[in-house]
Protein backbone atom coordinates (compact mmCIF):
# COMPACT_ATOMS: atom_id res chain seq x y z
CA UNK A 1 0.00 0.00 0.00
CA UNK A 2 2.88 2.23 0.81
CA UNK A 3 3.62 2.65 -2.87
CA UNK A 4 0.49 4.07 -4.00
CA UNK A 5 0.20 6.32 -1.32
CA UNK A 6 3.73 7.98 -1.91
CA UNK A 7 3.02 7.88 -5.84
CA UNK A 8 -0.01 9.57 -4.89
CA UNK A 9 1.59 12.17 -2.93
CA UNK A 10 4.82 12.54 -4.32
CA UNK A 11 4.32 15.22 -6.78
CA UNK A 12 2.12 17.49 -5.11
CA UNK A 13 4.50 17.23 -2.23
CA UNK A 14 7.27 17.62 -4.87
CA UNK A 15 5.50 20.50 -6.61
CA UNK A 16 5.42 22.12 -3.30
CA UNK A 17 9.55 22.21 -3.09
CA UNK A 18 10.90 25.53 -2.38
CA UNK A 19 13.91 26.30 -1.39
CA UNK A 20 12.86 25.49 1.76
CA UNK A 21 16.40 23.66 2.65
CA UNK A 22 17.85 27.16 3.59
CA UNK A 23 15.23 27.38 7.14
CA UNK A 24 16.25 24.06 8.07
CA UNK A 25 19.78 24.51 8.19
CA UNK A 26 22.13 26.79 9.40
CA UNK A 27 24.44 28.37 7.03
CA UNK A 28 27.59 30.43 8.73
CA UNK A 29 29.82 31.06 6.35
CA UNK A 30 33.04 32.74 6.25
CA UNK A 31 32.61 36.46 4.48
CA UNK A 32 36.72 36.21 3.64
CA UNK A 33 35.49 33.26 1.71
CA UNK A 34 33.36 33.91 -1.53
CA UNK A 35 31.47 30.89 -2.94
CA UNK A 36 33.40 28.95 -5.41
CA UNK A 37 32.63 26.86 -7.99
CA UNK A 38 32.28 23.63 -5.77
CA UNK A 39 30.32 25.65 -3.07
CA UNK A 40 27.89 27.27 -5.50
CA UNK A 41 26.99 23.96 -7.03
CA UNK A 42 26.77 22.23 -3.43
CA UNK A 43 24.41 25.17 -3.08
CA UNK A 44 22.16 24.65 -5.91
CA UNK A 45 22.34 20.89 -5.48
CA UNK A 46 20.43 21.38 -1.92
CA UNK A 47 17.19 21.82 -3.41
CA UNK A 48 18.06 18.31 -5.15
CA UNK A 49 19.09 16.74 -1.61
CA UNK A 50 15.72 18.46 -0.25
CA UNK A 51 13.28 16.47 -2.74
CA UNK A 52 15.55 13.67 -2.06
CA UNK A 53 14.31 13.56 1.44
CA UNK A 54 10.98 14.61 1.20
CA UNK A 55 10.52 11.30 -1.58
CA UNK A 56 12.62 8.97 0.78
CA UNK A 57 10.31 10.50 3.82
CA UNK A 58 7.12 9.58 2.17
CA UNK A 59 8.67 6.24 1.45
CA UNK A 60 9.28 5.68 4.85
CA UNK A 61 13.31 4.84 4.69
CA UNK A 62 14.63 8.18 5.64
CA UNK A 63 15.59 5.90 8.90
CA UNK A 64 14.03 9.45 11.29
CA UNK A 65 16.81 11.62 9.08
CA UNK A 66 15.57 14.99 8.06
CA UNK A 67 17.45 18.14 6.97
CA UNK A 68 16.38 19.17 10.15
CA UNK A 69 17.99 16.81 12.79
CA UNK A 70 20.83 16.69 10.24
CA UNK A 71 24.68 17.47 11.92
CA UNK A 72 26.53 19.84 9.58
CA UNK A 73 29.56 19.23 8.75
CA UNK A 74 31.40 22.76 8.25
CA UNK A 75 34.50 24.28 6.46
CA UNK A 76 37.12 24.96 9.06
CA UNK A 77 36.86 28.60 8.40
CA UNK A 78 33.45 28.93 8.60
CA UNK A 79 33.88 27.87 12.53
CA UNK A 80 34.40 30.53 15.12
CA UNK A 81 37.93 30.53 16.81
CA UNK A 82 36.17 29.48 19.90
CA UNK A 83 35.00 26.16 17.85
CA UNK A 84 38.17 25.84 16.30
CA UNK A 85 39.57 25.98 19.25
CA UNK A 86 36.94 23.72 21.34
CA UNK A 87 38.00 20.68 18.08
CA UNK A 88 41.75 21.04 18.64
CA UNK A 89 41.21 20.30 22.53
CA UNK A 90 39.12 17.32 22.03
CA UNK A 91 41.27 15.65 19.34
CA UNK A 92 44.32 16.86 22.17
CA UNK A 93 42.05 14.74 24.57
CA UNK A 94 41.74 12.06 22.19
CA UNK A 95 45.59 11.88 22.26
CA UNK A 96 45.45 11.48 25.92
CA UNK A 97 43.05 8.82 26.39
CA UNK A 98 44.49 4.95 26.84
CA UNK A 99 44.22 2.60 23.53
CA UNK A 100 41.69 0.22 23.40
CA UNK A 101 43.20 -1.36 20.21
CA UNK A 102 44.77 -5.10 21.13
CA UNK A 103 48.04 -4.00 23.04
CA UNK A 104 50.18 -7.19 21.89
CA UNK A 105 49.40 -6.60 18.85
CA UNK A 106 50.29 -2.54 18.70
CA UNK A 107 52.74 -1.89 21.16
CA UNK A 108 52.94 1.32 20.08
CA UNK A 109 49.13 2.55 20.17
CA UNK A 110 49.64 4.77 23.00
CA UNK A 111 46.46 6.62 22.58
CA UNK A 112 42.95 6.74 21.67
CA UNK A 113 43.62 8.16 18.61
CA UNK A 114 46.14 6.01 17.77
CA UNK A 115 43.66 3.14 18.06
CA UNK A 116 42.22 4.66 13.73
CA UNK A 117 46.18 4.84 13.16
CA UNK A 118 46.78 0.87 13.90
CA UNK A 119 43.31 -0.03 12.46
CA UNK A 120 44.05 2.14 9.04
CA UNK A 121 47.65 0.65 8.84
CA UNK A 122 47.14 -2.82 9.01
CA UNK A 123 43.63 -2.35 6.89
CA UNK A 124 44.60 -0.49 4.26
CA UNK A 125 43.05 -2.88 1.65
CA UNK A 126 39.89 -3.41 3.74
CA UNK A 127 39.96 0.46 3.08
CA UNK A 128 41.16 1.09 -0.03
CA UNK A 129 39.82 -1.31 -2.55
CA UNK A 130 37.43 0.27 -5.56
CA UNK A 131 34.51 -0.88 -3.69
CA UNK A 132 35.64 0.47 -0.15
CA UNK A 133 37.55 3.47 -0.80
CA UNK A 134 34.67 5.95 -0.36
CA UNK A 135 31.82 4.17 1.76
CA UNK A 136 34.81 2.55 4.24
CA UNK A 137 36.26 5.92 5.04
CA UNK A 138 32.80 7.69 5.40
CA UNK A 139 32.31 5.22 8.35
CA UNK A 140 36.12 5.80 9.55
CA UNK A 141 35.52 9.18 9.70
CA UNK A 142 31.83 8.59 11.01
CA UNK A 143 33.63 6.74 13.83
CA UNK A 144 36.41 9.51 15.04
CA UNK A 145 33.71 11.76 15.15
CA UNK A 146 31.49 10.10 17.57
CA UNK A 147 34.92 9.39 19.37
CA UNK A 148 35.67 13.24 19.97
CA UNK A 149 31.97 13.61 20.63
CA UNK A 150 30.91 10.82 23.02
CA UNK A 151 34.79 10.04 24.81
CA UNK A 152 35.80 13.81 24.67
CA UNK A 153 32.72 16.05 25.23
CA UNK A 154 33.18 17.75 21.56
CA UNK A 155 29.98 19.33 20.70
CA UNK A 156 30.71 19.78 17.03
CA UNK A 157 30.93 17.66 14.19
CA UNK A 158 33.88 16.88 12.28
CA UNK A 159 34.89 19.95 10.03
CA UNK A 160 35.98 19.32 6.40
CA UNK A 161 39.07 21.59 4.53
CA UNK A 162 38.06 23.30 1.35
CA UNK A 163 41.28 22.96 -0.15
CA UNK A 164 40.68 26.18 -2.54
CA UNK A 165 40.45 28.77 0.30
CA UNK A 166 44.13 27.70 1.65
CA UNK A 167 46.15 26.49 -2.00
CA UNK A 168 47.20 29.88 -2.95
CA UNK A 169 48.75 30.42 0.81
CA UNK A 170 48.52 27.56 2.71
CA UNK A 171 50.96 28.10 5.21
CA UNK A 172 49.52 31.89 6.61
CA UNK A 173 46.09 30.15 6.58
CA UNK A 174 43.53 29.08 9.08
CA UNK A 175 44.65 25.59 9.06
CA UNK A 176 48.20 26.19 8.98
CA UNK A 177 49.47 29.58 10.67
CA UNK A 178 49.90 27.73 13.49
CA UNK A 179 47.97 29.87 16.29
CA UNK A 180 46.05 27.96 18.68
CA UNK A 181 43.17 28.11 16.47
CA UNK A 182 44.67 26.35 13.70
CA UNK A 183 45.72 22.74 12.97
CA UNK A 184 49.20 23.32 14.07
CA UNK A 185 51.89 24.95 11.76
CA UNK A 186 54.60 24.00 8.84
CA UNK A 187 57.65 21.92 9.96
CA UNK A 188 60.56 23.30 10.17
CA UNK A 189 63.01 23.50 7.04
CA UNK A 190 64.65 20.40 6.55
CA UNK A 191 67.07 20.33 3.67
CA UNK A 192 67.26 16.76 3.13
CA UNK A 193 63.66 16.64 2.65
CA UNK A 194 62.74 17.12 -1.22
CA UNK A 195 59.36 16.01 -1.57
CA UNK A 196 57.44 13.54 -2.45
CA UNK A 197 57.88 11.24 -6.02
CA UNK A 198 55.13 10.77 -8.43
CA UNK A 199 56.04 8.13 -10.64
CA UNK A 200 54.75 8.46 -14.01
CA UNK A 201 53.82 12.17 -13.79
CA UNK A 202 54.67 15.37 -15.50
CA UNK A 203 56.39 16.80 -13.09
CA UNK A 204 57.41 13.70 -10.91
CA UNK A 205 57.67 15.18 -7.84
CA UNK A 206 55.47 17.33 -5.67
CA UNK A 207 58.81 19.05 -4.52
CA UNK A 208 58.79 20.28 -1.18
CA UNK A 209 57.45 23.55 0.06
CA UNK A 210 60.53 24.17 2.29
CA UNK A 211 59.51 22.63 5.83
CA UNK A 212 59.63 18.72 6.01
CA UNK A 213 60.93 18.70 9.95
CA UNK A 214 59.38 18.72 13.30
CA UNK A 215 56.26 21.08 13.62
CA UNK A 216 57.43 23.56 16.04
CA UNK A 217 53.91 25.74 16.48
CA UNK A 218 50.51 25.48 17.26
CA UNK A 219 47.96 22.77 19.03
CA UNK A 220 50.38 19.86 17.93
CA UNK A 221 53.74 20.78 18.31
CA UNK A 222 54.23 18.80 21.01
CA UNK A 223 52.29 16.11 19.97
CA UNK A 224 54.35 12.57 19.89
CA UNK A 225 53.69 10.27 17.50
CA UNK A 226 54.67 6.78 17.73
CA UNK A 227 53.05 4.10 15.22
CA UNK A 228 55.46 3.85 12.24
CA UNK A 229 56.36 4.54 9.63
CA UNK A 230 55.98 1.31 7.17
CA UNK A 231 57.45 -0.12 4.62
CA UNK A 232 54.70 1.75 2.35
CA UNK A 233 56.15 5.59 3.71
CA UNK A 234 57.68 7.37 0.47
CA UNK A 235 60.05 9.49 2.62
CA UNK A 236 63.47 8.64 1.95
CA UNK A 237 66.96 9.99 3.72
CA UNK A 238 64.60 11.78 6.54
CA UNK A 239 66.34 11.25 10.14
CA UNK A 240 62.90 9.30 11.03
CA UNK A 241 63.82 6.67 13.07
CA UNK A 242 63.21 3.11 12.14
CA UNK A 243 60.34 0.63 13.83
CA UNK A 244 61.19 -1.62 16.38
CA UNK A 245 58.41 -3.81 14.46
CA UNK A 246 59.11 -4.51 11.42
CA UNK A 247 55.19 -3.63 10.46
CA UNK A 248 55.62 -0.60 11.74
CA UNK A 249 52.81 -1.10 14.68
CA UNK A 250 55.60 -0.84 17.60
CA UNK A 251 56.45 2.31 19.67
CA UNK A 252 58.95 4.60 18.01
CA UNK A 253 58.26 8.05 19.95
CA UNK A 254 59.60 10.74 17.45
CA UNK A 255 57.94 14.64 16.26
CA UNK A 256 55.71 14.90 13.86
CA UNK A 257 56.86 16.26 10.68
CA UNK A 258 54.99 18.41 8.28
CA UNK A 259 55.70 20.21 5.16
CA UNK A 260 52.74 22.57 4.31
CA UNK A 261 52.87 22.86 0.92
CA UNK A 262 51.68 25.15 -2.14
CA UNK A 263 52.79 22.67 -5.12
CA UNK A 264 50.33 19.91 -3.66
CA UNK A 265 47.40 22.23 -2.61
CA UNK A 266 47.55 23.51 -6.19
CA UNK A 267 46.56 20.73 -7.19
CA UNK A 268 43.44 20.60 -5.26
CA UNK A 269 41.48 23.93 -6.34
CA UNK A 270 37.95 24.06 -6.73
CA UNK A 271 38.48 24.10 -10.96
CA UNK A 272 39.68 20.70 -10.35
CA UNK A 273 36.79 19.42 -7.64
CA UNK A 274 34.15 21.29 -10.03
CA UNK A 275 35.28 19.04 -13.39
CA UNK A 276 35.80 15.93 -11.10
CA UNK A 277 32.22 16.49 -9.87
CA UNK A 278 30.70 17.23 -13.38
CA UNK A 279 32.91 15.86 -16.39
CA UNK A 280 32.30 12.00 -14.80
CA UNK A 281 28.52 10.34 -15.06
CA UNK A 282 29.83 7.06 -13.59
CA UNK A 283 31.65 6.19 -10.19
CA UNK A 284 34.58 4.55 -12.39
CA UNK A 285 35.34 8.36 -14.09
CA UNK A 286 34.47 10.08 -10.51
CA UNK A 287 37.30 7.44 -9.11
CA UNK A 288 39.38 7.25 -11.47
CA UNK A 289 40.05 11.02 -11.86
CA UNK A 290 39.87 11.94 -8.01
CA UNK A 291 42.97 9.87 -8.08
CA UNK A 292 44.76 11.05 -10.57
CA UNK A 293 44.58 8.16 -12.93
CA UNK A 294 45.18 8.38 -16.28
CA UNK A 295 47.68 11.68 -15.05
CA UNK A 296 46.61 14.92 -16.39
CA UNK A 297 48.57 16.19 -19.35
CA UNK A 298 50.01 19.41 -19.38
CA UNK A 299 49.09 20.26 -16.06
CA UNK A 300 51.79 22.00 -13.49
CA UNK A 301 49.92 19.97 -10.65
CA UNK A 302 48.63 16.91 -11.95
CA UNK A 303 48.55 14.94 -8.66
CA UNK A 304 44.32 14.05 -8.91
CA UNK A 305 42.39 15.80 -5.54
CA UNK A 306 43.60 12.30 -3.37
CA UNK A 307 46.83 12.48 -3.81
CA UNK A 308 46.94 16.36 -3.99
CA UNK A 309 45.33 16.61 -0.37
CA UNK A 310 47.64 14.15 0.85
CA UNK A 311 50.66 16.12 0.79
CA UNK A 312 49.33 20.16 1.35
CA UNK A 313 50.59 18.51 4.66
CA UNK A 314 51.93 15.37 4.91
CA UNK A 315 55.55 14.14 5.57
CA UNK A 316 55.67 11.87 8.75
CA UNK A 317 53.51 9.79 9.68
CA UNK A 318 50.95 11.85 7.40
CA UNK A 319 52.59 11.07 3.66
CA UNK A 320 52.90 7.06 4.54
CA UNK A 321 49.53 5.64 2.94
CA UNK A 322 49.55 3.31 6.14
CA UNK A 323 50.10 5.52 8.81
CA UNK A 324 48.31 9.17 7.52
CA UNK A 325 45.48 9.47 9.95
CA UNK A 326 48.84 10.00 12.77
CA UNK A 327 48.44 13.60 11.31
CA UNK A 328 44.99 14.81 12.31
CA UNK A 329 44.48 16.91 9.31
CA UNK A 330 43.46 13.19 7.35
CA UNK A 331 40.34 13.81 8.46
CA UNK A 332 39.70 17.28 7.22
CA UNK A 333 40.78 15.98 3.66
CA UNK A 334 38.89 12.67 3.68
CA UNK A 335 36.47 14.96 5.12
CA UNK A 336 36.33 16.84 2.03
CA UNK A 337 36.69 14.08 -0.15
CA UNK A 338 33.19 12.46 1.55
CA UNK A 339 31.91 16.03 0.85
CA UNK A 340 32.89 15.91 -3.06
CA UNK A 341 31.26 12.69 -3.28
CA UNK A 342 28.40 13.20 -2.07
CA UNK A 343 28.10 16.41 -4.57
CA UNK A 344 28.48 13.90 -6.96
CA UNK A 345 25.71 11.51 -5.67
CA UNK A 346 23.28 14.11 -5.52
CA UNK A 347 23.01 15.10 -8.93
CA UNK A 348 21.35 12.01 -10.19
CA UNK A 349 20.09 10.14 -7.19
CA UNK A 350 18.61 7.74 -8.23
CA UNK A 351 21.52 6.24 -10.33
CA UNK A 352 24.55 7.33 -8.26
CA UNK A 353 23.70 6.94 -4.84
CA UNK A 354 24.48 3.53 -4.38
CA UNK A 355 26.88 3.47 -7.50
CA UNK A 356 29.59 1.33 -7.28
CA UNK A 357 32.90 1.00 -9.10
CA UNK A 358 33.07 -2.21 -11.17
CA UNK A 359 36.61 -2.74 -11.60
CA UNK A 360 39.12 -4.12 -9.34
CA UNK A 361 41.77 -1.87 -8.28
CA UNK A 362 44.17 -0.02 -5.77
CA UNK A 363 45.18 3.32 -5.69
CA UNK A 364 47.27 4.42 -8.39
CA UNK A 365 47.53 7.80 -8.04
CA UNK A 366 49.44 7.06 -4.77
CA UNK A 367 52.97 6.00 -3.93
CA UNK A 368 52.68 2.27 -2.12
CA UNK A 369 49.01 2.46 -3.36
CA UNK A 370 49.88 0.35 -6.22
CA UNK A 371 50.28 -2.48 -4.41
CA UNK A 372 47.03 -2.28 -3.31
CA UNK A 373 45.83 -3.72 -6.61
CA UNK A 374 46.25 -7.02 -6.05
CA UNK A 375 45.45 -7.79 -2.48
CA UNK A 376 41.74 -7.52 -2.22
CA UNK A 377 39.63 -8.99 -5.14
CA UNK A 378 36.53 -6.93 -5.31
CA UNK A 379 33.87 -9.01 -3.58
CA UNK A 380 29.90 -8.74 -4.04
CA UNK A 381 28.94 -4.98 -2.76
CA UNK A 382 25.74 -6.15 -1.66
CA UNK A 383 27.05 -8.51 0.84
CA UNK A 384 30.30 -6.83 1.64
CA UNK A 385 30.77 -5.12 5.03
CA UNK A 386 32.47 -2.76 6.88
CA UNK A 387 34.29 -3.81 9.31
CA UNK A 388 36.88 -1.58 11.73
CA UNK A 389 37.12 -4.14 14.49
CA UNK A 390 38.43 -2.63 18.01
CA UNK A 391 36.53 1.07 15.96
CA UNK A 392 33.43 0.14 15.94
CA UNK A 393 30.77 -3.17 15.04
CA UNK A 394 30.43 -3.71 11.35
CA UNK A 395 28.40 -2.63 9.08
CA UNK A 396 27.43 -3.08 5.50
CA UNK A 397 29.40 -1.70 2.63
CA UNK A 398 25.88 -0.41 1.13
CA UNK A 399 24.72 1.01 4.34
CA UNK A 400 27.75 3.72 3.97
CA UNK A 401 26.63 5.00 0.65
CA UNK A 402 24.15 7.66 2.26
CA UNK A 403 24.66 10.02 4.79
CA UNK A 404 21.45 11.39 4.78
CA UNK A 405 20.06 7.79 6.79
CA UNK A 406 22.33 5.00 6.11
CA UNK A 407 23.52 2.89 8.70
CA UNK A 408 19.85 2.98 10.41
CA UNK A 409 20.21 6.46 10.38
CA UNK A 410 23.60 6.89 12.51
CA UNK A 411 24.88 8.94 9.57
CA UNK A 412 22.76 11.80 9.31
CA UNK A 413 25.05 14.63 8.16
CA UNK A 414 25.51 17.24 5.37
CA UNK A 415 27.85 19.65 4.66
CA UNK A 416 27.80 23.55 4.38
C1 LIG B 1 22.00 29.31 -1.99
O1 LIG B 1 20.73 28.78 -2.26
C2 LIG B 1 19.68 29.45 -1.62
C3 LIG B 1 18.39 28.70 -1.80
O2 LIG B 1 18.39 27.86 -2.90
C4 LIG B 1 19.58 30.86 -2.18
O3 LIG B 1 18.54 31.57 -1.54
C5 LIG B 1 20.92 31.55 -1.89
O4 LIG B 1 20.93 32.81 -2.47
C6 LIG B 1 22.09 30.75 -2.43
N1 LIG B 1 23.29 31.35 -1.90
C7 LIG B 1 24.27 31.75 -2.67
C8 LIG B 1 25.36 32.45 -1.98
O5 LIG B 1 24.28 31.56 -3.86
C1 LIG C 1 32.99 14.70 29.63
O1 LIG C 1 31.90 15.13 30.43
C2 LIG C 1 31.57 14.23 31.46
C3 LIG C 1 30.29 14.73 32.14
O2 LIG C 1 30.39 16.06 32.47
C4 LIG C 1 32.74 14.15 32.42
O3 LIG C 1 32.46 13.24 33.47
C5 LIG C 1 33.96 13.65 31.65
O4 LIG C 1 35.10 13.65 32.51
C6 LIG C 1 34.24 14.52 30.46
N1 LIG C 1 35.29 13.89 29.67
C7 LIG C 1 36.40 14.50 29.29
C8 LIG C 1 37.40 13.69 28.55
O5 LIG C 1 36.61 15.68 29.53
C1 LIG D 1 44.64 32.75 14.24
O1 LIG D 1 44.47 32.78 12.83
C2 LIG D 1 43.16 33.06 12.42
C3 LIG D 1 43.09 32.91 10.92
O2 LIG D 1 43.96 33.79 10.28
C4 LIG D 1 42.75 34.44 12.90
O3 LIG D 1 41.41 34.71 12.53
C5 LIG D 1 42.88 34.51 14.40
O4 LIG D 1 42.60 35.79 14.84
C6 LIG D 1 44.28 34.11 14.82
N1 LIG D 1 44.33 34.04 16.28
C7 LIG D 1 45.31 34.58 16.98
C8 LIG D 1 45.23 34.39 18.45
O5 LIG D 1 46.23 35.21 16.46
CU1 LIG E 1 42.78 5.89 3.99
Amino acid sequence: MRTSWSALLLPSVLAGVRADWTSQIKVVRNGLFPLDLVDQLENTTMSSVEAYMIKKAAAGKNNGCTLENAAVRREWSDLSIAQREEYVAAVTCLMKLPAQAPKDRFPGANSRFDDFVAYHMTHAAELHDTIHLFPAHKQFLYVYEQALRNECNYTGYQPYMNYDRYSQDPIHSAMFNGNSSSMGGNGAPDPAYKGIPQSGRTPNIIKTGGGGGCVTEGPFKDMVVSLGPTSMSPIRGLAIPKNPKADGTGPNPRCLRRDINRNAAMGATADRAYHLITNNKDINGFYNELLGNPAPKNDPYPWGIHTAGHYIHAVDPGADPATSPGDPVFYFHHGALDRLWWIWQMQDPENRLNAVPDFSGGMPGMPGHGGMRKMRRAEDPKTADIDLLWLAPPIKLMEAHDQLGGNKGAFCYVYV
